[in-house]
């Protein structure tokens, strides 16, 4: 149910923890263009600060932010079009995640996945911002008034935490001021696996950079680490089903209809009975296809960084404009006192 109340906005946010990932891409930044060109008001976001919630050298997250936002551009963001910009440059979403902390409950935080995953055995050395990240997600979206979120499937606990905390806030304070947010999570590409291991999401963080493959990755190494990536020997079968228990095959086969806009159903169908040793080339031919003019273009951004902290303030500035009168009527309603002129 979407909440008919609020003006549709689109808000979605992406890390800049290390370079952009195809999963990053399927599950995130091509939704974000479609969305954009579709016409919706749309507002992205470099979320600086949830990076820091686990170590980053500050050179390489100056360097890993900037490279984020020419892939958003490169992929088709138009900073005319969509307001794009940096998180920390906006301080209601630090300010609004503060309040956010006082609504959500230890126990919420607790059953979340993402904090098990990333704090691992060792949960009593990790960051409190880390336990505290879906507090600043929700800030992130309710600052804006958001009423969707287009993300991948990893993140629809949290999307659902945010509906939580928006709930919570309105009933504590008898108001209907935060719009409980739709995730948008649909088609092939929501969960791209690791190529090494098809039970396990692909991602920036992996160890292993056969795992995935990066939008900066050239041809012949978006080729080899498809032509290396873990299958069986089964040639593909005429129907989905026949793939249920095989996670790697069916992970390239997602990824293919993804980059194709085809359904995996299609993708089966036009593939049917031929081996890997056809079916990678023409996904490695498909890939490059796609990735190639995206890579070439965030090259030739990244000569001019200048440019693109001067897109990122502009944004910023924009951003700030929606986010300041919601984030005062929120301390208002708080009882928070706004006495300065
Ligand atoms: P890490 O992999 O290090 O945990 P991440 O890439 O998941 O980082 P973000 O950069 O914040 O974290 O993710 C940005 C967006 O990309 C989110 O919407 C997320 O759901 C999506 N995304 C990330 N990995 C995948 C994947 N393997 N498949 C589909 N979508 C993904
Ligand atoms: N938690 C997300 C990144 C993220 C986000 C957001 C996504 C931070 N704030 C707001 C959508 C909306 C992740 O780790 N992928």
């Amino acid at each position: 149910m979407s909440d008919t109340s609020f003006a549709p906005r689109i808000f979605s946010g992406i890390q800049p923890s290390g370079g952009l990932t195809l999963g990053n891409y399927l599950g995130a930044l091509k939704r974000f263009v479609q969305a954009q060109d579709a016409g919706t008001d749309t507002i992205y976001c470099m979320v600086d600060l949830h990076a820091i919630t686990v170590w980053q050298d500050p050179a390489k997250l100056r360097h890993a932010t900037r490279e984020l936002a020419a892939g958003f551009i490169a992929a088709g963001i138009d900073p005319a079009r969509s307001i794009l910009f940096n998180q920390s440059q906006v301080s209601a979403h630090a300010e609004l995640a503060w309040i956010f902390n006082c609504v959500a409950r230890m126990g919420w935080l607790k059953r979340m996945t993402q904090f098990k995953d990333k704090a691992g055995k060792n949960a009593e050395n990790a960051s409190v911002g880390l336990f505290a990240y879906p507090a600043l997600m929700a800030a992130d979206i309710l600052a804006y008034h958001a009423t969707h979120v287009p993300v991948g499937e990893d993140q629809k606990q949290h999307l659902e935490l945010t509906r939580d905390i928006a709930a919570k806030f309105n009933h504590d304070f008898g108001v209907e001021f935060f719009p409980i947010v739709e995730p948008v999570i649909e088609g092939a590409g929501t969960r791209v696996m690791s190529l090494r291991d098809g039970t396990k999401k692909m991602s920036k963080s992996d160890p292993s950079d056969m795992s995935r493959i990066n939008l900066t990755d050239d041809a012949d190494t978006i080729a080899q680490k498809l032509r290396k990536a873990r299958t069986d020997p089964e040639p593909l079968p005429d129907s989905l089903d026949g793939l249920a228990d095989r996670p790697e095959a069916r992970n390239l086969v997602n990824i293919y209809a993804a980059l194709a806009d085809m359904t995996p159903d299609a993708v089966v169908a036009q593939y049917a009975g031929q081996g890997f040793g056809t079916f990678k080339p023409a996904l490695a031919d498909l890939a490059v296809d796609k990735l190639a003019p995206i890579n070439a273009e965030m090259t030739r951004l990244m000569q001019d960084v200048t440019e693109i902290d001067r897109i990122l303030g502009e944004g910023a500035a924009r951003a700030n404009a929606i986010a300041q009168p919601i984030l005062d009527q929120c301390y208002d309603i708080v009882g928070l006192v706004r006495a300065r002129a």
